[in-house]
């Protein structure tokens, strides 16, 4: 025990140290505990903002608006740009506190800002694409054309799995359309948070830009609410769970603001019998134990063609006991912590339910206790189904694969498309005419061939549909939820042509 106080210790001055390094003030104590899952200990007590902050936080955003939208995009970019090269100069120390806060493995926090810088990069090129299409108009001497324009203040939810990546999505595309935003991170992740904060701050006043471009306010639901309720944010942004989609979006619709939704995804990849095996494997371990299963992306559940299920479970089996689940601040670590007790509560209770729905554990699910009562390292699992049952179509944010089997290539497309979310999807086949069938078929924002469910690139559209929420997010042109289209009809002309033909008088 006492070992366990130490070492918590350990990573609170670590965090505090990191927290300096990255230019932020340690902040006032209050009710808000920032905690690892590492060990479960706290790192950091903090204050949460009350809603009088929240509103002037909003109202910040909002004045800086007025200034910002006037900025051009491309020198708006320059913001974007030197927060890149924050994030390029403090990216291990960034990652290492995304490490200590959301528990990912080393390689993998990096990737996270790597991610970010690359968004950014996307972000400064868009700054001279903020294109609007000219058409040809049906009367002489006129010219039609679509402009964008900035929109406003744009609200960021975002949850603790991507604590920093998904921010900077919105961030860094919102900032060059002419947006002005205020974050609420998950409360389960403020330290990272915070870091991002002061990054932005600081890359405004070398800029010469208003720092209050960019608001953060921490706390729990109730100060999302207050986000979500006004009128002020003319887009919410909000990443995080099915439920928690399902009461901001009415919310938000019912003052006519715009929501960006990215929720729930209950993701499938499909093996076909001609499958580069070694390369599938790969994949479906990444996807699915990788980041303990808690990615919107990690892969839920496998379809696998009768002829080849058998072996391929036997190889997953094999490649789920090589991997070594432990701290993720330690070299070889696969798989860190789940993020709290809750986490994998939700875990044992769908692997007690998925036993009593006929299913059969292959490997997994088992705490491994190491670094102390509070901290939740679980072995990844593999659980084959008899069928699609109702547990099979829930999301559980755990490691968990669910292995079903087909038949008939319609058939598996029936079953990857047979759960109310929408988000990502993959199969690995090297039959072309499987592969165009199945891209043509999944009804998932995301569908891939040969790769896993999880880890797009930023170029892309990021999003899923039906109850995932619809949005899309990061690249391609993503961009236009931030903006608002005006539709432009300009008169060269001595004459006074009414469209339609109409004559009037
Ligand atoms: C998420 O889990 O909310 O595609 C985002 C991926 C990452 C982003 C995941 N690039 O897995």
């Amino acid at each position: 025990m006492t070992q366990t106080v130490n070492f918590s210790e350990q990573l609170s001055l670590r965090a505090r140290a990191l927290l300096h390094s990255l230019g932020a003030e340690v902040p006032e104590p209050g009710p808000l505990l920032a905690r690892t899952p590492i060990s479960g200990g706290v790192l950091l007590p903090l204050a949460v903002d009350a809603p009088a902050e929240v509103d002037a936080a909003i109202g910040r955003a909002a004045t800086a608006f007025e200034s910002w939208r006037a900025v051009p995009a491309p020198v708006r970019a320059g913001l974007v740009r030197r927060l890149a090269q924050l994030l390029v100069a403090h990216q291990d120390e960034l990652a290492e506190l995304v490490t200590l806060e959301a528990g990912k493995i080393g390689a993998e926090a990096l990737g996270e800002v790597q991610e970010m810088i690359d968004v950014c990069e996307f972000a400064i090129g868009l700054s001279r694409q903020l294109y609007g299409a000219t058409m040809p108009s049906e009367r002489p001497g006129h010219r039609l054309m679509e402009t964008w324009h900035p929109l406003g203040v744009v609200g960021v939810i975002s949850a603790f799995n991507f604590p920093v990546a998904v921010w900077a999505w919105n961030t860094a595309i919102a900032l060059v359309c002419g947006d002005t935003v205020v974050w609420k991170p998950s409360e389960t992740t403020p330290l990272t948070a915070l870091a991002c904060h002061t990054l932005l701050r600081r890359a405004a006043v070398d800029m010469g830009a208003d720092p209050a471009v960019h608001q953060l306010i921490q706390g729990d639901a109730t100060v999302g609410s207050a986000l979500v309720d006004d009128g002020r944010v003319a887009l919410v942004s909000a990443t995080g769970s099915v439920r928690m989609g399902a009461t901001v979006a009415p919310r938000v619709a019912a003052r006519f603001g715009r929501c960006l939704l990215e929720l729930g995804g209950n993701n499938a990849a499909i093996v076909a019998p001609s499958a580069d095996l070694d390369l599938a494997v790969r994949g479906i371990v990444f996807a699915a134990a990788g980041t303990a299963g808690q990615r919107c992306t990690s892969l839920r559940r496998l379809i696998a063609h009768r002829s080849i299920a058998d072996q391929l479970v036997e190889r997953l089996a094999a490649a789920y006991g090589q991997l070594s689940v432990g701290n993720p601040l330690d070299d070889g670590v696969l798989v860190g912590p789940l993020i709290n007790e809750r986490a994998f509560a939700a875990m044992q209770k769908a692997l007690a339910g998925s036993v009593a729905e006929g299913g059969d554990i292959i490997c997994g699910g088992e705490r491994v206790e190491t670094l102390g009562p509070d901290a939740y390292y679980v072995r990844p699992a593999l659980v084959r189904m008899p069928a699609q049952t109702e547990l099979v179509r829930e999301e559980t944010f755990a490691p968990i694969l669910y292995v079903l089997t087909y038949d008939e290539l319609d058939e598996a497309i029936a079953l990857n498309n047979g759960v109310t979310q929408g988000l990502s999807s993959s199969i690995f086949t090297l039959d072309q005419r499987e592969a165009e069938q199945f891209l043509a078929g999944s009804d998932c924002g995301i569908a891939n061939v040969n790769i896993g469910t999880s880890g797009a690139e930023i170029g892309g559209a990021f999003g899923g549909e039906k109850n995932t929420g619809g949005g899309r997010e990061s690249g391609s042109d993503s961009w236009k939820a931030y903006m608002r289209r005006a539709t432009n009809t300009v008169n060269y002309s001595t004459e006074l042509p009414l469209a339609q033909g109409i004559h009037f008088g």
